[in-house]
C-alpha cells in the first residue's frame, strides 16, 4: 500500500510506477511518472548547484600552502551538497523527477561580482539525451578558478530504494599556491540512494565514498552515511585530508552533517581545535539567468517554457501535450540528421575518449577505475 504523501487519485499510478521501477534498471529519466512527482526544472540546470556559494568557489584559489588549498577546495565541494541533493525537498516538498533534457539543450547563467570575489559564469549543455549526460563549465576568471565536468546516472532498484551511481567526474583548475603554475583537483561523485519512495515523498541519502585528488599530492576522502547506515544519523559524512601517497595518514579530519554543521576533529589549518569546517545554514545564492523572453531557442527555460507552465499550474494535460510535441520534434530531427548523414554537433564542448588528467589523478592515490571519458570546453582545446 502506498503512502500518504501521494494525492489520493494518483495512488494507483504511483504504485504502478514503483512496480515498473522494481523490474527495471538503467535510465530512470525515460519513465513516465505520476504528475505529483514532476518538477518543472530540467536536469540541464543542475550544474548550477556547483556555484551557489560563489565566495567558496573563488576561495579554491587561496591557501598559504597546498594542504590549505585542498581544505578550501573540500569546503567548496561539501558546501555544494545541500543544494545538489536537498534543495528540491526544500523548494517543492520532496525530491522530484526533473524534465528529461533534449540533446543540445543549453543552460547559461552567472553569479555577479560582489565584494571583489569576481564573476562566476556557468555553461551547461546536454551532450547526450539517452542516457542523459550534462557537460558543464564554471569559470571565475578573476580568481582563476575553472571547473569542467560531466554528469550521468546509472540506476538500479534495491528493495525499497533506488540506488543511483553517478557516472562522470569534474576537474577543477586553480593557480598553484606558489603562483608558478596550476593545480588540478579531480572530483569524483558520491552514490545516491533515493529513499521514502513507498510514502511518495522521496529524498536523497548519500552513500559510499567520493574523492578529491590533487596534482599537488593531496587527497580528500569523503565517506557518506545516513539514517539506517552505521552512524544512524541522516546526511552525515566524515572526510580526511591526507598525502595521496599515504591515504590512511590524515593530516585533518572533518565530521558532521553535509546538510548542517561539520567540524574539524582536533587540529585545523587555523590552529584551533574542533573548529567549524562548514555550516550549511549559510544562504545559497541562486544563479542569475536571462528572462525566458531573452533566451535563445535551445536554452532550457525557453525549450520547456510551456511544459513547465503546465506543471506549475497543475495543468498536466497541457504539460504532457507540449512535452510530446518536443519529443516528437526531437525524434524527427534525429531521423533527418541520420538521413542526411549530418549528426548533431555539440555547441560548447568536445568529447574526449580517455581523460588523461582523470587517469593520472586517480593513479596518484591508487583509485579505480583508471580510465574514463570526459567533455572539455571547446575554447580550451588547442
Ligand atoms: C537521480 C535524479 C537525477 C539526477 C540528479 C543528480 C545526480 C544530477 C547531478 C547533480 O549534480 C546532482 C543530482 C541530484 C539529484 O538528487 C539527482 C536526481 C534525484 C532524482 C532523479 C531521478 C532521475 C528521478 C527519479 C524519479 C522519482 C522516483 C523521484
Amino acid at each position: 500500500d502506498v503512502g500518504g504523501a501521494v494525492p489520493k487519485d494518483q495512488r494507483q499510478g504511483w504504485g504502478q510506477f514503483l512496480k515498473t521501477i522494481a523490474s527495471f534498471s538503467g535510465d530512470l529519466s525515460s519513465l513516465t511518472a505520476p504528475s505529483f512527482i514532476l518538477s518543472p526544472v530540467s536536469l540541464t540546470e543542475y550544474p548550477s548547484y556547483w556555484g551557489e556559494h560563489p565566495e567558496l568557489f573563488a576561495a579554491c584559489a587561496e591557501g598559504k600552502d597546498d594542504v590549505e588549498q585542498m581544505v578550501n577546495v573540500a569546503r567548496w565541494f561539501i558546501g555544494t551538497l545541500k543544494g545538489q541533493y536537498m534543495s528540491r525537498n526544500t523548494s517543492m516538498g520532496s525530491e522530484k523527477k526533473p524534465l528529461n533534457p533534449i540533446l543540445g539543450e543549453i543552460f547559461l547563467g552567472n553569479w555577479p561580482d560582489k565584494d571583489g570575489r569576481g564573476e562566476t559564469s556557468l555553461i551547461a549543455e546536454q551532450v547526450s539525451h539517452h542516457p542523459p549526460v550534462t557537460a558543464y563549465n564554471l569559470l571565475n576568471e578573476k580568481a582563476g578558478v575553472n571547473l569542467e565536468g560531466h554528469s550521468g546516472q546509472k540506476s538500479s532498484f534495491s528493495g525499497r530504494s533506488i540506488t543511483v551511481r553517478q557516472v562522470g567526474h569534474a576537474v577543477l583548475r586553480v593557480p598553484s599556491t606558489d603562483k608558478k603554475g596550476e593545480t588540478l583537483y579531480l572530483i569524483t561523485l558520491p552514490t545516491l540512494v533515493i529513499e521514502g519512495l513507498i510514502w511518495g515523498s522521496p529524498y536523497i541519502e548519500l552513500s559510499g565514498t567520493s574523492h578529491i585528488s590533487s596534482s599537488s599530492g593531496y587527497l580528500a576522502t569523503i565517506n557518506y552515511s545516513g539514517k539506517g547506515y552505521f552512524s544512524g544519523k541522516a546526511h552525515t559524512y566524515k572526510a580526511t585530508v591526507s598525502p595521496s601517497s599515504k591515504p590512511t595518514h590524515p593530516l585533518y579530519t572533518v565530521e558532521g552533517e553535509w546538510s548542517g554543521v561539520s567540524k574539524f576533529k582536533g587540529s585545523s589549518p587555523d590552529g584551533n581545535k574542533d573548529s567549524t569546517f562548514w555550516d550549511a545554514g549559510a544562504d545559497r545564492e541562486e544563479v542569475s539567468v536571462k528572462s525566458v523572453e531573452e533566451q535563445g531557442p535551445m536554452e532550457s527555460r525557453k525549450v520547456w517554457q510551456k511544459t513547465a507552465e503546465g506543471i506549475r499550474s497543475q495543468n498536466y494535460e497541457a504539460a504532457s501535450k507540449d512535452k510530446s510535441r518536443i519529443e516528437n520534434e526531437q525524434r524527427q530531427m534525429r531521423k533527418d540528421e541520420a538521413a542526411k548523414g549530418t549528426p548533431h554537433q555539440l555547441e560548447y564542448f568536445v568529447h574526449v575518449d580517455d581523460d588523461k588528467e582523470y587517469a593520472d589523478l586517480m593513479a596518484s592515490f591508487g583509485g579505480k577505475p583508471p580510465q574514463e571519458e570526459a567533455y572539455r570546453r571547446k575554447a580550451r582545446v588547442h
